[in-house]
């Protein structure tokens, strides 16, 4: 059998879950067609997921068609959530972007559509929706073009569109030229037009590899508990095969034996011995690993992020402060499956989630509450800032004071960096200098303090990160062993380094002061055009700094810069100003210096 990993990607409600469920009916993995609106589909299994009736989670289904075996991946549509398809991205041999033919092209279906290109995965086009009032193929058609810069082929045209006997009528001796993508439309929930798609998917995209005898490499897309508690790794097979009680290599896991495998299968999933190339694997054992993580050898390039990491974040406490600790573990197994859920612990003992908005927010209380039993309470979202340095700062621990409890001398200098260009490490001092009997080389010595210099400036002054600088080691002078001791001290040691290194470094960045700097981001509004001085009006009382407006037919489009806590506002105030048609995607741009009082991480902001 042939193996095709496809995932469905689209903006919210565009119909992916749907169509999901329509093309495991049609191929018969399922029996009785579920519906996302009763709750009953396949792939949102979630009890959360049916009652909101939005995909929270990606989930895996599996079908075949004719000799291809099909493992799909159905994704999330809301923004929130767009970790969930970061991830999926990774694994796939085929994607299908979902257009709604009533919605048409949104600003979350362009992001999607980049990060494919970027990624090369041969996508197919879904209209969907042309059984509902209002749809309209042939402007989804002319949006796919216009606003995705992508060529298109038209494998059918729809008769009726709007209307609930809509049909599809196959165009006749098609060829799709490479470079174009084939467009579909159809309708999930009457079934039109999916058995034409069904062709599509298993003549136009590419197989996955089968080389099953060449050695493993897989990589793993997502994390579960399964109920008992067991950690349950979902991997991708790219090459090779692993087996039960084979030990495998993994990014961050070291060498663990597999305990268990299952695979997908027609509408559940079964045990087997081994998973090999093209398939998709759940795997129990692997209890160190973590998402992204590479199986068997390293891949070629590391997993690289193609959406920005969430740039809010909101203090956590439980209502009952005896479930601090459960809550702790609780948010840890919570981000072990969202890589991009930053959990902090502050000094105070308080605990930070990192967060891309609201929907998440109240997604995250939901799981704690249902998952773990724990009632918590959130802060109101604020931005996670970084540090710069504020100018020059220079600090020095002599081996020879006894107030300096460490067997080394350490001098380190922290500067300013131009922005965006994060930490520097460099040794300013002359080679002979270099403790080479503790380190062999100087590159190693310089590794390991750069090291530690990178770990002291995960917080700064006030708390945040501290970035954009240059930290250049400027002094150095150590114990071997011989002669009278220094102030009575020991050999010097590797840790002495280490442990001085924050000490000075600490010291060095209240010389130089830092600078609290916000996340600011590019916001992109689209409304209709008789909406466009109320949507321009908001984004400039927000602070809005308009880089450009474009009127195209009944659209307006408008780039704003701001900060992200104001683009918070934008996008809680943009549907009532827009009379609900407006909306809003944004992207992190960079940085700029907070006005005002700096604030501290992990206190609620002082607002005046
Ligand atoms: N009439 C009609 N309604 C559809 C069609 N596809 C989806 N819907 C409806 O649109 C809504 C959203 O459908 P979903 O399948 O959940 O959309 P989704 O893309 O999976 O949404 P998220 O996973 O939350 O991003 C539901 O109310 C569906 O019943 C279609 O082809 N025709
Ligand atoms: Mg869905």
């Amino acid at each position: 059998l042939k193996q095709l990993n496809l995932g469905i990607l689209a903006h919210v409600d565009a119909g992916k879950t749907t169509l999901t469920e329509r093309l495991l009916f049609e191929a018969g993995a399922i029996t009785q067609l579920g519906s996302v609106d009763k709750g009953t589909t396949y792939t949102d299994s979630l009890e959360l997921e049916k009652r909101r009736g939005i995909t929270i989670k990606s989930a895996v289904a599996s079908f075949s068609l004719d000799d291809v075996a099909v493992k799909l991946i159905d994704t999330p549509g809301h923004p929130d959530f767009i970790a969930e398809v970061e991830r999926a991205l990774s694994v796939l041999d085929g994607a299908v972007l979902v257009i709604s033919a009533v919605e048409g092209v949104q600003p979350q279906t362009r992001s999607l559509m980049r990060a494919l290109r970027r990624l090369a995965v041969p996508t197919l086009f879904f209209v969907s929706k042309i059984d509902r009032l209002g749809a309209d193929d042939v402007r989804a058609v002319q949006q796919i073009e216009a606003r995705l810069g992508v060529s298109t082929v038209q494998m059918a045209s729809v008769e009726g569109i709007g209307a609930r006997a809509a049909a599809v009528v196959p165009t006749r001796e098609i060829s799709v030229t490479s470079g174009a993508h084939p467009v579909y439309p159809g309708s999930g929930i009457t079934g039109a037009g999916v058995d034409l798609f069904m062709t599509g998917i298993t003549t136009l995209l590419p197989m996955a590899g089968e080389d099953v005898d060449a050695p493993p490499s897989g990589r793993i897309f997502k994390i579960e508990r399964a109920p008992s508690g067991t950690k349950l790794a979902y991997l991708r097979m790219y090459e090779g095969t692993v087996r039960v009680r084979e030990r495998v290599w993994t990014t961050s896991g070291g060498d663990r034996p597999i305990t268990g495998i299952e695979v997908f299968t027609e509408g559940g999933r079964q045990r087997r011995r081994a998973v090999s190339a093209g398939e998709i694997g759940c795997l129990a054992g692997l209890s160190d690993v973590r998402v992204g993580d590479d199986l068997g050898s390293p891949r070629m390039g590391k997993a690289e992020f193609h959406f920005a990491p969430p740039s809010m974040e909101a203090v956590v406490t439980p209502l009952d402060r005896r479930d601090g600790p459960r809550l702790r573990v609780a948010l840890s197994q919570l981000a072990e499956q969202d890589p991009l859920i930053n959990v902090r612990l502050h000094h105070q003992g308080d605990l930070s989630v990192s967060l891309y908005g609201e929907v998440q927010r109240e997604v995250i209380t939901s799981t704690l509450a249902e998952n773990f039993g724990l009632a918590v309470r959130f802060s109101d979202v604020t931005p996670v800032c970084i540090e710069r340095p504020g100018g020059i700062g220079m600090a020095v621990e002599f081996l020879r004071d006894r107030s300096n409890p460490l067997s080394a001398t350490l001098g380190l200098q922290i500067e300013p960096g131009p922005d965006g260009s994060g930490i520097r490490f460099e040794l300013g001092i002359e080679s002979r200098i270099v403790p080479i009997f503790i380190y062999k080389t100087e590159r190693l010595f310089a590794e390991a303090m750069e090291r530690h210099v990178r770990r002291a400036l995960t917080s700064g002054l006030r708390g945040w990160r501290v970035t954009d600088c240059l930290v250049t080691l400027t002094q150095c002078e150590y114990y071997v062993g011989d002669g009278v001791p220094p102030a009575g001290k020991g050999r010097t040691a590797a840790s002495d380094f280490r442990s001085l290194t924050p000490v000075v470094l600490r010291s060095a960045l209240v010389e130089a002061g830092t600078v609290v700097c916000e996340p600011v981001v590019r916001a992109r509004i689209e409304t209709s055009r008789t909406k466009l001085s109320a949507a321009l009006a908001l984004a400039t009382s927000l602070g809005g700094e308009v880089d450009s407006v474009l009127e195209e037919r009944e659209m307006a489009t408008i780039d704003v810069r701001l900060t992200a806590v104001r683009e918070q506002q934008l996008q809680r105030q943009l549907s009532r100003a827009t009379g609900g048609d407006g909306t809003c995607e944004s992207v992190l741009v960079g940085y700029r210096a907070v006005r005002g009082e700096p604030p501290v991480r992990g206190k609620p902001r002082v607002r005046p």
